[in-house]
Formats: structure tokens, sequence, C-alpha cells
């Protein structure tokens, strides 16, 4: 398929960068809820190994096989939607082509990694993995494919919890190369019926914000799961296999599980939690760093709040005193338009910014908890989540402020 492996696609403004082999990074909080829509520059970027360049795109397929009858080799012209003067010309050149077989979609939805806020986790007890900040999640419009369309090509109907052959789930194999997987690919899976849900809107993405994947966020294709913790979304997308148990690669099966705080690593049976799928309620503060120092007076407070699995966000409170009282915050998606929890103007995969003006008087700490159309809300302590893998971190997000009087 001619694919080389190199470290890093763009060079990019991200400032917070966690290492470059894989390449990890993050933008400031401060950059991150500027706009409702990330742009790709100032969107996370997470690998678990070398970023794959795929050149030859003529000649780039995947496979969907397995528990079907009629295994398939999906090439991009299958998939993607071709303006006319393309198709004309690949079509002079030889190759047949199914122009429009499959609809484009726009879903706008976040990634979140699972790890996101890990930082703040560890400093309750050790935990292993990439140190994140506040700021590896995104919202993005994802334009590809319904997976449940791409499924229909292979003989597998719209809502479909079960194949004929048992097929249960479906399993996402990438191109890249992992040491967790021994060398060998990055891949997830999903349940079937998820899958074959056109509602579920899971894609075979191939453009972020209007413009083809770049190779950092997945190019030529990947698979974009919303409402599901990132890393189901495999990137680089190699084969789709139609499988009776769910995927036993490293990530899905001693990886991305919620432990309880009494499990560390001289206790862990990995079997005994399932894989993370839908992330819970979380909301942070992104117009101040922890610690910040501000002067007295009215200050606006923004963040972002994010359910997974569609749910809505039905409330933020905000705290000016450390917690003791609340005020609601008001919630936005687009300029212009109205928030209003699971309305069809709503983008119900993606993420809800909130906005507050406060008078600070003197020096407290400023906090920011959510609440989800299903009525949850973030837990107050982060002592009480912890988990080995730093998975996770909801706690009440809290940033400490002090107010100077003179010489700011
Ligand atoms: N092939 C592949 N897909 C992948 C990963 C990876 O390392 N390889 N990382 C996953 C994780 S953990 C996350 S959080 C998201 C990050 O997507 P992004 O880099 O586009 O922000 O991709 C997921 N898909
Ligand atoms: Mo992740």
């Amino acid at each position: 398929m001619g694919i080389q492996i190199a470290y890093q696609d763009v060079s990019l403004p991200i400032e917070l960068n966690w290492g470059m082999e894989p390449f990890n990074a993050e933008p400031p909080r401060s950059a991150l809820v500027s706009s409702y829509v990330t742009p790709v520059d100032l969107f996370y970027k997470r690998n678990h190994g070398p970023i794959p360049v795929v050149d030859d795109i003529e000649r780039y397929c995947i496979n969907i096989t397995g528990l079907i009858e009629t295994p398939k080799k999906l090439y991009m012209r299958d998939v993607s939607f071709f303006p006319d003067f393309i198709l004309q010309y690949v079509n002079l050149v030889g190759f047949s082509t199914t122009n429009r077989m499959l609809p484009k979609f726009n879903v706008t939805a976040i990634l979140q990694c699972a790890g996101n806020r890990r930082t703040a986790m560890s400093k309750t007890r050790k935990v292993r993995g990439v140190g994140w900040d506040v700021s590896a999640i995104g919202n993005a419009v994802w334009g590809g494919a319904k997976l449940a369309d791409v499924l229909e090509l292979v003989g597998i109907p719209k809502l479909t919890s079960s194949t004929r052959s048992g097929g249960k789930h479906v399993e996402f194999v990438s191109i890249d190369k992992c040491k967790e997987e021994n060398g060998g690919p990055y891949k997830a899976s999903i349940p079937l019926s998820q899958a074959t849900n056109p509602e579920a809107d899971v894609l075979l993405a191939y453009e972020m914000n209007g413009e083809p994947l770049n190779r950092d966020h997945g190019y030529p294709l990947r698979v974009i799961v919303p409402g599901v913790i990132g890393a189901r979304s495999v990137k680089w997308l190699d084969s789709i296999n139609i499988i009776a148990e769910e995927c036993q690669g490293f990530f899905m099966q001693k990886d991305y599980k919620m432990f309880p705080p009494s499990v560390d690593w001289d206790n862990i049976d990995w079997s005994t939690r399932r894989p993370q799928m839908d992330f819970p309620v979380q909301s942070v503060i992104c117009s101040l760093e922890d610690v910040q120092s501000i002067k007295p007076g009215k200050i606006t407070i923004s963040g972002y709040a994010a359910s997974g699995g569609g749910r809505g966000i039905e409330r933020v409170d905000v705290s000016i005193d450390g917690g003791k009282t609340w005020i609601e915050a008001s919630r936005f998606q687009k300029t212009g338009i109205p928030y209003i929890l699971d309305h069809e103007s709503s983008d119900k995969w993606a993420w809800v910014l909130f906005k507050i003006t406060v008078d600070i008087p003197r020096s407290t700490q400023i906090v920011a908890k959510a609440v989800d159309s299903g009525a949850n809300v973030q837990p107050e302590n982060v002592q009480d989540i912890w988990n080995l893998r730093g998975i996770l971190n909801t706690s009440w997000h809290r940033v400490e402020v002090r107010v100077g009087h003179s010489n700011m």
C-alpha cells in the first residue's frame, strides 16, 4: 500500500506537547473554547505508535470480513462522495466506480481521550498514562459515510444485533503498529447493534471540519464513534471484522477499563471489568489557569461541558466559594441559536460551552460541575474515582484565583 512511517504530520501551534514518539499533544486550555468547532490545528493528537503515511490513495482499501456471507473490499471511491469531474477522470483512466453509493453525513461530535485530566488524578496517587491537562478533547464536524450504510453493502441490514453466522461485534483494525500490541495494529470494537443503528451516527470519516482528514487524525479514513471514549474511534482504518466476541486487543482488554480505588498494579485482574465505552458527564473551566492571578472585580468564566451516550447538558453550575454555593451558567453551542437540550437544533454528540460573569473581590476557589440529561452529576472529589490507569477524571473542576490589589 506504499505506507511509510513518520512521527508527525504538521508543525503545530499546540503548546503542550507530551511527547514526539508517539506524538501526543494538546492545546492550551484558553485556546480550546475560543470556538465551538475546534480548528484542526488545536485538536488534541493521541497516538500509540508512529503515524502511517498512505500515499497511494487509488489503491488504498479496507477489507470487510468475518462472520458475514459476502466479504468485500471497499475503496475510497466507494465510500466517499466524489465530485463529478473527478469521477469522469477516474472512469476515463479505466477504473469502474459506483458513484454516490453511500451518502455523506456531517456529524458534529467531540472526541475525548479517556485520560483527559489525568494529571490532576495523579496528584492523589500515582497513575500510569500520558499526563494530560484538560484539553485532551475537541469538537469537530466529521464528514463521512455511515457505518450502518457500509455494513448494508456486505448484507447486514440496519438494526441488526447478530448476523446469521453469529457476528455480534464490529472490530476496527488500523494500519499503524504499536508496542502494546507487540508490533501489531491498534484495534477496538463496538457492538453490531450500535454499528448498524443509523441513529448512533457511527461514521467512516474522511473529512474533519470540511477538509480531508490530515495524517495526524487518521487520513484517509477513520472511525468516529460518537458519545464513546476516543480510544474506540480507530484511525487509519485497514479492515473491519465482524466477530462473535468483543475485540481481544490490548486497548479493549488491558487498558481503558475503569477499576475501583482498591485495585492497584499488584492485585489487578483485567478480566473482571468491561472495556469502557460511554463517557460520563464532564465539565472544565478553560478561561482560568490553576492558579490564576486577577484584579478584584468582574470576570467571565467559560469552559466546556459534555456527556457520553448522546446525553445533553441539563445544567452547568459554577461556584465562586469553593463549592458552598452555586450559580447556573448560560449554555450555548452555535452562535445565535439557543441551546435547548434534546432539541433538533442542538448537536447531541457535541460539547456545550458555558459562560458566566461574576464578581471576585478576594482570593477564592472557583468550581464547575455539570448535570446531564440523565441527571448524572460529576463526583465531588477525585480521590473517590481514583483508578490506576487514571481514566475518566470527571471530578468537579477547581481553579484557584489569587486576587491582588496592587502592582498587577
Ligand atoms: N489507529 C489508531 N487509532 C487511534 C489511536 C491510535 O493510537 N491508533 N488512539 C486512540 C485514542 S486513545 C484517542 S483518544 C483518539 C485520538 O484521536 P485524535 O488523535 O484524532 O485526537 O484516537 C484513537 N484512535
Ligand atoms: Mo485516548
